[in-house]
């Protein structure tokens, strides 16, 4: 995209109702505006970050052998009456009565869709275990939305649902979905910590949340260094990496525990601070049960699966991931994530030199570059690519690219190179 006809209304000032270093890096890069609280429009940059995240999660649970569906935003009252959750979910829950009087809600999660689909279509243990999962926007009528996209009341999710013939198949189902995550937020550019959490609304008797570390996180996070390494993740077994993710500290200060704790080598004790931004849950026959959804087993009885939910938080993501890699000057976008791999900052638009080099190179990286073709000042253009934080730089001054020579700055690192055009874009390409 060339800059100057892109929808990127950067802020000079830092919004005064932004508390939050994401929130505030959020709304001066120009990638969200909020339309009302804690509803946002996801603007250009914005926009390419959320299809990325979603891309990698999308990615990991296919590789996990999940399916994805899609269903609606807007469900009806009558499916939660059938889980008794209706009157129990409260006021967070986003109820609407439609032309006709039918009560209808905007759907904060989605186990009893599920649920009512599978048991519509799901008829034999023949067809289990099976794992849909959808990427979707929800609404949860927060009390105190607040952070930005970090607590919306409007955000985007992924959720999977297992179903299973027995628990043991669904244990594996949730030591698949573990993996699953931990290879998702490996490939973020983030660490995320998993540990063992109430499971609240949802119900059930197994669970973990996944917190992303970052100084500004929410929660304190007690940990065993061994997840900083992710050896974990190199396990060839299901078992084999779910004895090691489990078999190492972690909590939360709320359920920070001194005696776990102790037993962790002291070199090995870390101590930070956290977001969720995932969690998982096994519920065995709780929606199944209720909502009377049962498969015809083996020697002809009827059998309730046993469920699990997943959740990720991708909107919520876009803010962690900036909480966890920011400095002053700006974002610092992890490669895969970023919305644009390279920025190309023409230093003297207009000049018979820089002009063409910066077209060339704007033909050869395509969509995967951001050009600022701006009539602005060197440092304007500058502090603005390192606020939106692209991985690469490549700046052309008249001076360079007289001899086709461009200068290639790592955000990440602050390190720069002089180099030839082609070799810049074989950088740049990774
Ligand atoms: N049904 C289960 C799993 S599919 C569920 O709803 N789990 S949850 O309540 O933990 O939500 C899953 C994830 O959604 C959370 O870990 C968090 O990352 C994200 N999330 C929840 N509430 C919000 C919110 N108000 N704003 C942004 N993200 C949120």
């Amino acid at each position: 995209m060339r800059l100057s006809k892109s929808l990127i209304p950067t802020l000079k000032e830092t919004p005064a109702e932004a508390q939050i270093v994401s929130h505030r890096l959020m709304l001066r890069a120009g990638m969200v505006r909020q339309m009302a609280s804690g509803i946002y429009a996801w603007l250009p940059l914005g926009q390419r970050v959320l299809a990325n995240i979603a891309r990698i999660v999308r990615e990991e649970q296919d590789a996990a052998g999940a399916e994805e569906v899609l269903m609606p935003t807007i469900q009806s009252a009558d499916l939660w009456r059938e889980s008794g959750r209706y009157d129990a979910y409260g006021k967070e829950m986003l109820r609407i009565t439609d032309r006709h009087e039918r009560e209808l809600l905007y759907g904060p999660t989605n186990e009893e869709m599920i649920t009512a689909i599978m048991r519509d279509a799901v008829k034999s243990y023949r067809e289990l275990p099976q794992i849909p999962y959808h990427i979707q926007w929800k609404f949860r009528d927060e009390l105190r939305p607040r952070f930005g996209v970090l607590r919306g009341r409007e955000f985007l999710m992924k959720d999977a649902y297992s179903f299973d013939l027995d628990r043991a198949g669904a244990v594996v189902s949730y030591k698949k979905m573990m993996l699953a995550y931990m290879r998702t937020f490996q490939r973020l550019g983030i660490t995320a910590i998993p540990m063992r959490a109430d499971t609240g609304q949802i119900g059930g008797d197994l669970s973990h949340e996944f917190h992303v570390l970052a100084p500004t996180g929410e929660s304190g996070v007690f940990y065993d260094a061994a997840f900083e390494a992710g050896d974990a993740l190199a396990a060839t077994d299901i078992e084999q990496f779910y004895a090691q993710m489990t078999g190492i500290y972690a909590a939360t200060d709320e359920k920070h525990d001194l005696a776990a704790w102790n037993n962790v080598p002291p070199e090995r004790r870390r101590e930070g601070r956290g977001i969720e931004v995932g969690q998982i849950f096994y519920f065995g026959t709780k929606y199944s049960q209720a909502m009377d959804f049962a498969v015809t087993g083996p020697d002809g009885r009827r059998i309730h699966p046993e469920m699990g939910s997943y959740g990720i938080g991708v909107s919520r993501l876009a803010g962690a991931i900036i909480e966890a890699r920011h400095d002053e000057a700006g974002i610092i976008w992890p490669d895969a994530v970023a919305p644009f791999r390279a920025v190309i900052l023409n230093l003297r638009q207009g000049d018979a030199a820089t002009d063409p080099l910066c077209e060339q190179l704007y033909a050869a990286l395509g969509r995967e570059a951001l050009y600022d073709d701006r009539e602005e000042r060197a440092g304007v253009k500058f502090a603005e690519a390192d606020l939106l934080g692209h991985p690469w730089q490549i700046i052309i001054g008249p001076r360079g690219a007289a001899q086709g020579q461009v200068e290639l700055k790592r955000r990440a690192t602050g390190e720069r190179f002089e180099l030839p055009v082609a070799e810049a874009l074989v950088r740049v390409r990774g």
